[in-house]
């Protein structure tokens, strides 16, 4: 396959340069990175983005939701945005690449465009709070008007410790509510990503091209029984709510594996109160997420799972309360962009396959403001989320060549 004389390639140097210095703030002594949304380590990654920003010569941008990006603003202000981004907030105790190359890439993508695309307005955002430690895809929703105040209320962790963090980062509600940006300012938004997952690497495929996002729906699962002595009451006499919460768990596996398994969910989190060795607990809740590509889906999920809740309360004679929490809508991405990323990667000679995400992103966020696209590097082993995170680099300067590539073409089909 011979490559196209006219692709563009990153400086990989820089590129990797950038990347590094971006990892370092709350890097764990394994090898990951722990710098959840608004925390000190998240805050000082987006300082050093500043310094960076500064350094290099572009323009800082910051909204009322914290989104922070770098800006090549021509004088013109006629022409739309171009707009790429990811985020360099983490899980708690996650990986040095989910959010964070893509960030990096952005970076790197619109530093060698604007020396070919001077008059196009470019930029590289960081979004606040992707991975939802406070409220799912933050800075995004906000940004394409979709977030509402009843999703600030009711945050997934404690409603004051988030007020605090968004103190501490000089966050309002009301700003972050006051944050939409207008579609007719943005021309396309493009990211990349790691996989987070296998598909790529056992095809030995270069590029993953994203179809779409599922739709993440998340509930709070809560098992009420009767606080207890551990010691002085008899095993047949308790009101046990762990046991609930237990059988529910198993029954959603065993929901999911047999009636709906083009679906996932996920207990990843179980409060226990009192929460002591010598107390029978009183009261759990569950943290749950179900992903389907379907809202459809959803619901029949969450009716069934609703039925399972009840019927794992029954058995140990406990009460349940089953409450929604907040969604992200599954979101297709659009086909010209997606078409933009496979020339892009055909043009370097690399191979690519259409695959859906199961994984929530900004992207699908950004595809109700403008038409946007998200690629896809392997994930070596599949992990993610955790410290043996992991992508080649020699992937990474592929996936950045690639959208390198199809942001020229979006950039001049604005000249
Ligand atoms: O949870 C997700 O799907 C993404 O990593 N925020
Ligand atoms: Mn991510
Ligand atoms: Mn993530």
């Amino acid at each position: 396959m011979t490559i196209s004389e006219s692709t563009l390639r990153v400086n990989d140097a820089r590129f990797r340069e950038d990347y590094e210095r971006l990892t370092l703030d709350g890097a764990t002594p394994d090898g990951g990175l722990n710098r959840p949304a608004l925390s000190e380590a998240h805050l000082a990654a987006r300082e050093t983005f500043r310094g960076m920003i500064r350094q290099r010569g572009l323009t800082i941008r910051e909204d009322d939701a914290g989104n922070l990006s770098a800006c090549h603003s021509p004088s013109s202000k006629t022409k739309p945005v171009l707009l790429l981004g990811s985020h360099l907030d983490s899980v708690a105790n996650g990986g040095r690449f989910d959010g964070t190359l893509g960030i990096a890439t952005a970076f790197e993508v619109i530093q060698v465009l604007r020396e070919h695309y001077p008059d196009i307005p470019l930029e590289a955002i960081d979004f606040t709070d992707e991975e939802g430690t406070w409220v799912s895809l933050l800075g995004s929703r906000a940004a394409s008007g979709q977030l509402t105040q009843k999703d600030l209320d009711h945050p997934r962790g404690d409603p004051e410790a988030f007020q605090r963090a968004l103190e501490g980062a000089g966050l309002t509600s009301k700003g972050i509510l006051s944050a939409a940006r207008n579609s007719k300012d943005l021309h396309a938004y493009l990211e990349l990503h790691i996989e987070q997952g296998t598909r790529l690497e056992k095809s030995q495929t270069d590029i993953g091209i994203v179809t779409g996002m599922v739709g993440i729906h998340m509930y709070l699962v809560t098992f009420g029984g009767q606080a207890n002595h551990a010691g002085t009451t008899p095993m047949n006499e308790r009101h046990d709510a762990a046991l609930g919460a237990s059988k529910f768990c198993l029954m959603v596996q065993e929901t999911i594996t047999k009636q709906f398994p083009d679906c996932v969910a996920t207990v990843g989190r179980m409060n226990f109160s009192p929460g002591a060795f010598n107390i029978v607990a009183g009261q759990v809740t569950a943290f749950m997420e179900l992903r389907t590509e379907d809202s459809g889906r959803a619901k029949q999920l969450q009716q069934a799972l609703h039925k399972v809740a009840k019927h794992s309360a029954k058995e140990f004679d406990l009460n349940v309360n089953f409450q929604h929490l907040e969604s992200v809508i599954e979101r297709k991405m659009d086909p010209s962009i997606i078409e933009a990323l496979e020339s892009g990667a055909l043009a370097l000679g690399l191979t690519s396959r259409r695959l859906p995400s199961l994984a929530g992103h900004d992207a699908q966020s950004m595809a109700l403001l403008c038409p946007s696209g998200l690629i896809f590097v392997p994930s070596v082993g599949g992990f993610s989320h955790s410290s043996r995170e992991y992508t080649h680099w020699n992937d990474c300067v592929k996936g950045a060549n690639v959208l390198l590539n199809a942001a020229k073409q979006l950039a001049a089909s604005l000249k």
